[in-house]
């Protein structure tokens, strides 16, 4: 049996393939996107040639170093594809993402490609969105308010503002994350769309009919794509 990282580095790595010479492609963000540069990144060196839009300032620096060349998105039509990881996977490929904060890319990104093709380890898989806490980046003024219309208008019963190392998180654009617990979320276009209405409410971590392919790795080695 493989372990959790060992199954990221795989899978990671499996999806390698889908990149071809000549692209315009997205990067995604994580630590299954990690182990794809990584094996990028010795294409590269042995001749693959292609270009990458990042999807957050970690996958810019991670793919600089590794020699990748990067592509700045108002220079390109459409990428051919993004890959990216996710937080959850339910039927029908709808997705939360955010939990590693660049979920504004990486939402801008996905939606000027051509596919989006998610990887990600089995424990990513669920029936219902919901478990992981949804994020929502939000302008920083007046966040309260979000947070208070995001619990008494849509009833979540808890809206966490993101710390990290003892003060509030600031994504890559300025903005906060609010970590939304809805325990279960049955309708991820409806609530979406009422996420969106709240003024100050930036993007929200639902990828909702915007994933094309997910392609994700087992314990038992498996690598299975749908
Ligand atoms: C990313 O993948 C984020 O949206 C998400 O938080 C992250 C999680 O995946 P991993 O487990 O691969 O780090 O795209």
């Amino acid at each position: 049996m493989f372990s959790q990282e060992e199954i990221k580095k795989r899978t990671g790595a499996y999806a390698a393939d889908y990149v071809e010479q000549g692209m315009t492609i997205g990067l995604g963000t994580g630590s299954t996107v990690y182990w794809l540069l990584q094996e990028l990144g010795k294409r590269v060196q042995s001749g693959l040639h292609f270009r990458a839009v990042p999807t957050s300032r970690q996958t810019q620096t991670l793919a600089t170093e590794l020699g990748i060349p990067l592509a700045d998105l108002n220079n390109v039509d459409q990428l051919a594809l993004t890959l990216d990881g996710a937080d959850e996977i339910a039927p029908g490929l709808q997705l939360i993402k955010g939990g590693g904060g660049a979920l504004l890319q990486e939402k801008i990104v996905a939606a000027a490609s051509k596919q989006l093709i998610i990887i990600a380890d089995e424990n990513k898989v669920v029936n219902t969105l919901g478990k992981f806490p949804l994020p929502v980046e939000v302008i920083p003024f007046g966040w309260k308010q979000v947070q208070k219309k995001v619990m008494q208008q849509l009833g979540c019963q808890l809206v966490e503002l993101r710390e990290k190392n003892g003060g509030t998180f600031v994504s890559d654009h300025g903005h906060y994350i609010l970590d939304c617990h809805f325990g279960q979320i049955s309708d991820p276009a409806e609530l979406n769309e009422a996420l969106h209405l709240i003024p100050g409410v930036v993007e929200t971590g639902l990828f909702v009919s915007m994933a094309d392919i997910a392609v994700v790795g087992y314990a038992d080695g498996r690598i299975t794509t749908t």
